[in-house]
């Protein structure tokens, strides 16, 4: 990744109620942080607890019937983005200048901007790149030199500044910007021959994961009570790299171990009430009332997950969507559980 410039510029609003002026926060080239997810055990895992010990598992696979259908409805519509408070907003610009030439130098930080300069498209001149929103409009205006456009919004949450096609002279701005409560949209941006040019919109966050070098999107399914899935893209396409995204939250062997309590009281670790129908290597099987298990990733659809058994066993479990309910094997998913989160 030689020409990979990975600049986040996360700009945070601070807008006191009655306040005329934000105060922007930009943070670039800093490692970010999963978006928070609705998920009560990202907020603790401190504690260590003596582990009870593991119900004896019978999760080897049995022979069991396993009816499942594909068709998944669509999980709980989008909320439609809703006009906020009107509030004067006038952009501060003295708060500049920024220093552009330390991109690629993990941790710098700038505070308090609202544009930037930078030689987007290559050509050995810097262009000034600014950022404003109108909440009155729900807008948010990008303009590059004398070129402007307007995207749908006005919660501009962060822009990336990344390459993500060395073959093509420019860099590309990942335009994120949350519609309503946690509904993003992520909009490509670039700069050609004095012009923007608009590419494609992703309707997720977006991040960029300074510790694997991926652009990671993010992701929920409230399959198993509401899970946040990440997943990387790549390319100019902003393509998946692959149909699964990995649970954000990641169980380690070590939080078996040591917070195995907080694990089950959060519903991360589910205990079955019930042998649960699955398929392990693809077969039908069953996982035996009395285990534990914990979700690994789900699929787009959110029609199936894959999930581990406390000693090790990995099975797909598939879903059906009905009346704002899963279904497993036609029965209703809380069925299945006594710790279920989230669930309906
Ligand atoms: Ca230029």
């Amino acid at each position: 990744m030689k020409r990979l410039i990975a600049v986040m510029l996360i700009m945070m609003l601070l807008m006191p109620f009655g306040c005329s002026c934000y105060r922007l926060e930009i943070n670039l080239g800093k490692p970010t942080e999963a978006p928070t997810a609705p998920q009560a055990t990202q907020q603790t895992q401190t504690e260590a607890n003596t582990a009870e010990t593991t119900p004896a598992s019978t999760d080897a696979p049995q022979n069991g019937t396993v009816t499942h259908t594909e068709t998944a409805e669509p999980t709980a519509a989008s909320a439609t983005p809703q006009a906020q408070e009107p509030t004067p907003y006038t952009p501060d610009l003295s708060l500049l200048p920024i220093e552009y030439d330390v991109y690629e130098e993990v941790g710098w930080e700038v505070n308090e901007a609202t544009m930037f300069e930078y030689d987007i498209d290559f050509d050995g001149k810097e262009e000034t790149v600014s950022f404003k929103y109108d909440e009155d409009a729900y807008i948010t205006t990008i303009t590059i030199d004398s070129k402007s456009i307007i995207l749908p919004g006005s919660n501009l949450t962060h822009v990336i500044l990344i390459d993500l096609d060395p073959a093509t002279p420019y860099v590309n701005l990942l335009v994120c910007i949350d519609g309503a409560s946690d509904d993003y949209i992520t909009t490509e941006l670039h700069y050609v021959n004095g012009s923007i040019v608009k590419g494609v919109e992703v309707m997720n966050d977006c991040r960029w994961d300074a510790e694997e070098e991926k652009l990671m999107f993010y992701e929920s399914s409230d399959i198993l009570g509401t899970k946040t899935g990440k997943r990387s893209y790549s390319g100019e396409d902003l393509k998946p790299d692959t149909e699964w995204l990995e649970v954000a939250y990641e169980i380690t062997e070590e939080e078996l171990k040591n917070n195995r309590s907080e694990l089950i009281e959060f519903g991360d670790l589910l205990h079955l009430t019930r042998d649960l129908p699955c398929e392990v290597n693809g077969k039908p099987a069953k996982i035996a009332k009395g285990s534990y298990i914990y979700m690994l990733r789900f699929n787009d659809a959110h029609d199936t997950a894959e999930v581990r058994t406390e000693n090790g066993i990995e099975a797909t479990l598939r879903f059906t969507y009905k009346d704002w309910t899963y279904y497993i094997d036609g029965k209703k998913v809380e069925s299945y559980f006594d710790n279920l989160m989230f669930a309906d």
